[in-house]
């Protein structure tokens, strides 16, 4: 179908959103632009957590020449403008003080703070708001943040590389699997979450740093189960060099970043994501192994899974988790000897 005017505009916006993916989040992706007599005279986007949105930078990006023509420009943004002061003043005042008349949206914001309020506004000050254009869309782009601050849990990323003949690793030894074209990659998505996870079995047997050395970007927030207290105090993971989340009692020593939960019993999946999601992460990779993988298909809480899958063959060692109902393919690529598939969970309603 041919794409309307409205939502080829806003096809634009999402691709300003996207250049804030991985510097954004638990915030929103967003992307905005002004249209005047079918030429763009301004475009921004959310480009850090905490900076400016998008709405800001994109009248910011007017030229001086085209200033005089904001009043009757019509604003494209791909979310609601916010209504709230959070780490920056609201949009949608800054919108009515530039008397800008009409504002096209792809999604409401479901952050309680603003959810409608900020339409209202405007319609009431006699501004002419469209929303829902190309809302799908729209809440595809944000599906991580959309979950995190409906649910309070972040959305789930299951990863694991896997051999051809389909195992994991060794038993009790660091195996390499993956190809470093690959690797790359995976410190890539890395960079692009808020946490990361792993069980104790791998921290004991591979030792991870959890770190982007193959990457740049944010170190995301580590988070390991070390319920029964076994992980050695040498392990990169209890270093202390950087945020990390242990569930399990709390360790003897002199940590700033280290934070234990104070876990004596086992915890489910539920509330690991529970716990991470309220320290404001909004996207959780889990790494591994095996078993704790198996714990999130057994609940059903995972929201996309990805494996990469090397051409090499183990033979023996230990098995990767089966693919649960419901994971459909959405991405795939060969990178090196690796094959990268994405599966995304398919909601049926
Ligand atoms: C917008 N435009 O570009 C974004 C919005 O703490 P703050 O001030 O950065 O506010 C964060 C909240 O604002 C976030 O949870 C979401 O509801 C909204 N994000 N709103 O008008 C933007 N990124
Ligand atoms: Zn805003």
């Amino acid at each position: 179908m041919v794409p309307t005017t409205h939502e080829r505009y806003m096809r634009r916006c999402f691709d300003l959103a996207l250049l804030g993916a991985g510097k954004v989040s638990p915030n929103p992706m967003v992307g905005a632009l002004l249209e005047y007599k079918g030429r763009i005279i301004g475009e921004g986007w959310h480009r850090q957590f905490g900076g400016p949105h998008a709405e800001v930078n994109c009248i910011d990006s007017v030229r001086e020449d085209d200033r005089a023509f904001i009043p009757h420009a019509t604003l494209y943004c791909s979310l609601e403008p916010c209504f709230h002061y959070g780490k920056t003043p609201p949009c949608v005042d800054l919108i009515l003080r530039e008397k800008i008349g009409n504002v096209v949206i792809a999604n409401l914001d479901p952050n309680p703070k603003v959810a409608g309020q900020s339409v209202e506004k405007l319609r009431a000050a006699g501004v002419e708001v469209i929303v829902d254009v190309l809302k799908e869309q729209g809440a595809e782009l944000n599906r991580y943040f959309f979950k995190w601050i409906r649910t309070g849990r972040p959305y789930v990323i299951l990863k694991w590389a896997q051999t051809a003949d389909g195992f994991i690793g060794r038993e009790s030894e660091r195996t390499p699997i993956s190809g470093p074209a690959a690797m790359h990659l995976v410190h890539k998505w890395r960079s692009e979450v808020d946490a990361i996870l792993v069980g104790t079995k791998t921290a004991l047997t591979d030792n991870p740093r959890l770190d982007i050395r193959h990457y740049f970007g944010k170190t995301p927030l580590r988070a390991v189960l070390d319920i029964a207290g076994k992980i050695p105090a040498g392990h990169f993971l209890l270093d202390d060099s950087t945020p990390t989340l242990v569930f399990g009692k709390t360790r003897a020593g002199d940590f700033k970043h280290t934070q234990f939960t104070g876990h004596k019993s086992t915890i489910d999946p539920e509330e690991i994501a529970e716990q991470i999601g309220a320290k404001g992460c909004a996207i959780l990779l889990v790494e591994g192994g095996s078993v704790l993988h198996e714990q999130f298909i057994g609940q059903n809480a995972w929201d996309e899974i990805r494996i990469l899958t090397n051409k090499k063959r183990l033979g023996t060692g230990i098995s990767a988790p089966g693919l649960p109902p419901g994971a459909a393919l959405s991405e795939s690529m060969a990178i090196g000897d690796d094959l990268v598939e994405v599966f995304r969970r398919v909601t049926v309603s």
